[in-house]
């Protein structure tokens, strides 16, 4: 145990938290790590371009070309990473050798090599449906008019519904299967009702069978490029649907407009729908998907959840895909940061401030909340790192120059 821990521990316990209960629960906080990070979200099926609304910018050297590329970086990533972890496929991910499987032929065995190395390496998978980059993705999908295609995509979803359930049977634990389209329209239109009935007609097809072992989530957005007029799955839609349904709302973190605080929305979803699951990214101005920072954002995110007492009712997810870095370092970056964030809200006097705000005593919370940021948290994650037997602070870096220099830069 470091003295600078020994310290941080008793400054911590003089305001009632136990540093190594903290440490204990962020031991339990898996990250849902998302495999799309390590190649720009292009997967293995085809080499077509990125299309539904978003786009990987950047060109960085070493993009992870096939499934073992990705796999040993994801491994590379996750040996930097304290804790234990999940990982997040898109449907393009699967293992077709080589042969052309649609998306409304996928099934289960295309997972089969993802479900044996998921259990070689304790990670369990999580999955999502892929409707965009496809020659029937057009700018409407699971909302399209015409039967032929929206039946395609529903099709799709479906099977993806069997996939994660599979995955979920073969790890012991359900798989969080997520739901995203892009549908929507470029400029102004007027047959906005007819895109969400039929939307919310898909849905109800795709969830009408019963499954055990995994969960549906759904995630809406304001807008993707190309398609910034109109979104068919707006939050309003699918929050509405997630309480009527009991599903469960993806709460992307660059889906909502600049001054919109993703946060205070934990409080009060939470209220009526059983479960959330979180995309963390970091929006630049826009749905960029830069690599997650310890920001305010994602600080506040955090400690909305501890606050409500939320932490197992939370699936926490990664969404970000930047093409202009390396690509591991991404990973690293990023889930370290989301760890940090957690850490600060479980090391937050809560009690205290709570207690202070009821007694109407704003000039205490603000200090409790002001000093807290100076309480040296710090010295907790590194301990945490230590423990993990993973490099303390930038002491990863050299770690990922060597595998770029080793690996990536020779692809
Ligand atoms: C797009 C959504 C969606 C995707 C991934 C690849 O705006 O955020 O979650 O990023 O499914
Ligand atoms: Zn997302």
């Amino acid at each position: 145990m470091s003295k600078a821990y020994q310290i941080a521990r008793e400054r911590y316990a003089a305001l009632g938290i136990d540093t190594e209960k903290v440490l204990s629960q962020l031991q339990d906080f898996p990250l849902s790590m998302h495999c799309w990070q390590a190649d720009d979200v292009a997967g293995f099926e085809s080499a077509g371009d990125l299309t539904g609304g978003i786009q990987a910018t950047g060109n960085y050297p070493g993009k992870a070309r096939n499934i073992d590329e990705l796999r040993e970086d994801i491994l590379k990533a996750k040996s930097l990473i304290p804790g234990t972890h999940r990982l997040n496929l898109h449907e393009i991910y699967g293992e077709f050798g080589g042969r052309k499987v649609d998306r409304d032929e996928v099934g289960p065995e295309h997972f089969e090599g993802w479900m044996q190395w998921s259990r070689e390496h304790k990670t369990p998978l999580d999955f999502n449906s892929t409707s965009f980059s496809h020659p029937k993705s057009g700018n409407l999908s699971l909302s399209n008019p015409d039967k032929s295609i929206r039946g395609f995509w529903i099709e799709h979803t479906r099977r993806c519904r069997d996939i994660a359930d599979a995955m979920g049977r073969n790890q012991g634990d359900p798989c969080i299967m997520n739901v995203w389209v892009h549908d929507g329209c470029k400029d102004l239109s007027v047959n906005h009702y007819l895109y969400r009935s039929l939307l919310k007609d898909s849905l109800d097809r795709i969830f009408a069978e019963k499954k055990d072992d995994m969960k549906d989530c759904i995630e809406g957005k304001v807008f993707g490029i190309g398609l910034e007029s109109f979104t068919v799955g707006s939050h309003d839609f699918y929050t509405a649907y997630a309480a009527a349904n009991g599903k469960i709302p993806t709460i992307d973190t660059g889906h909502y407009h600049p001054t919109e605080s993703p946060a205070d929305k934990v409080s009060a979803l939470l209220q009526f729908v059983p479960e959330l699951m979180l995309h963390v990214s970091r929006p630049v101005r826009w749905d960029s998907d830069h690599v997650t920072l310890m920001d305010d954002p994602t600080l506040e995110l955090f400690a909305e959840i501890v606050r409500a007492g939320a932490l197992e009712r939370v699936h926490y997810g990664l969404d970000y895909f930047d093409g202009a870095i390396n690509r591991t370092g991404a990973y690293v970056i990023g889930s370290r940061a989301a760890q940090k964030c957690m850490l600060r809200a479980l090391l937050e006097p809560k009690d205290i401030i709570g207690r202070y705000e009821l007694e109407g005593r704003t000039a205490e919370v603000l200090t409790y909340l002001e000093e807290a940021k100076a309480m040296p948290w710090g010295a907790v994650y590194d301990e945490f790192c230590e423990r993990n037997g993973v490099p303390v602070g930038e002491a990863y870096l050299k770690e990922i120059s060597d595998y770029e220099k080793k690996v990536t830069s020779k692809r």
